[in-house]
């Protein structure tokens, strides 16, 4: 067993799903995996149950009843790993846009350079994204803007999606208190990790658009972010937080 996973929520990713496994595997670096797939019609848990028979001790599945949202299908695998001995866990999309070759960079900034969370980050240096249209470029770009003015988090990317979080970064910031699903999923595991005092690490990464298989992105979790983080800023100023050391 690794001390490192990566979770990966699916839904109808069978064009990526064994390509990007077999990359993670490719790294030096060993990394166990555990994909969290809503039940998806395209099966594309088969195909990792298929896998799993030459992987046997570093693939993991975990099978939900129906499609409950990216930030539910998280919590579900936070919660798998932290009940075994990992210290490092990571998110990471099926779908590429997330560079595997970048998960030791990630490793490296928690194992050696003292950080707690690592994130992949699209924003440190200009703006690291390709394939994008521009409207959605541009509407990333300001959200994570926008995420800051109203949090005064010290984060260039928020909604980044490609982390490595420390075991007791997750044990702290208590997985039953996380409200939302969508990108505010995101934002609000880093606002809590930065109220608890933990130390937040930005790597820069280069993001690629999906080529295979179609975008779960909708209005409703645009909309959720926007007015969400207002709530949550609002919230954190009636709450004390303890800070972890
Ligand atoms: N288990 C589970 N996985 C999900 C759900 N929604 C999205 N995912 C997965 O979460 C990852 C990110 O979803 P994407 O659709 O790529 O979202 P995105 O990256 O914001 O959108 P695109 O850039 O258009 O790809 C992918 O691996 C999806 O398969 C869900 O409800 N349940
Ligand atoms: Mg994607």
């Amino acid at each position: 067993m690794s001390d490192a996973i990566v979770v990966i929520p699916t839904y109808n990713e069978i064009e990526n799903i064994e390509a990007i496994i077999e990359a993670v595997f490719a790294q030096k670096r060993a990394f166990d995996v555990l994909v969290v797939d809503d039940n998806s019609p395209d099966g594309t848990h088969k195909k990792v149950q298929e896998l799993q028979q030459k992987y046997s001790s570093r693939l993991f599945l975990e099978v939900r009843n129906a499609k409950t949202g990216l930030g539910t299908a998280y919590i579900h695998g936070f919660r798998w790993a932290l009940a075994r001995d990992y210290e490092y866990i990571f998110e990471m999309d099926a779908d590429f846009s997330h560079n595997p070759a970048d998960l030791e960079r990630l490793l490296a900034a928690c194992e050696n350079e003292g950080a707690d969370v690592a994130i992949g980050s699209r924003y440190v240096k200009g703006v690291n994204v390709v394939n994008w249209p521009m409207n959605r470029v541009l509407m990333s770009y300001f959200a994570s803007k926008y995420v800051r003015f109203i949090t005064r988090i010290p984060i260039h990317d928020t909604t980044a999606g490609f982390v490595c979080y420390r075991r007791k970064v997750l044990e702290t910031i208590g997985l039953d208190n996380i409200r939302f699903v969508g990108y505010a999923f995101q934002i609000e595991l880093k606002f809590k990790a930065w109220k608890l005092g933990f130390n937040i690490k930005e790597v820069s990464v280069i993001f690629t658009d999906r080529t295979k298989g179609v975008s779960k992105m909708d209005s409703s979790i645009f909309s959720e972010a926007f007015f969400g983080i207002i709530k949550m800023k609002i919230r954190s100023m009636f709450t004390k937080t303890k800070r972890h050391a």
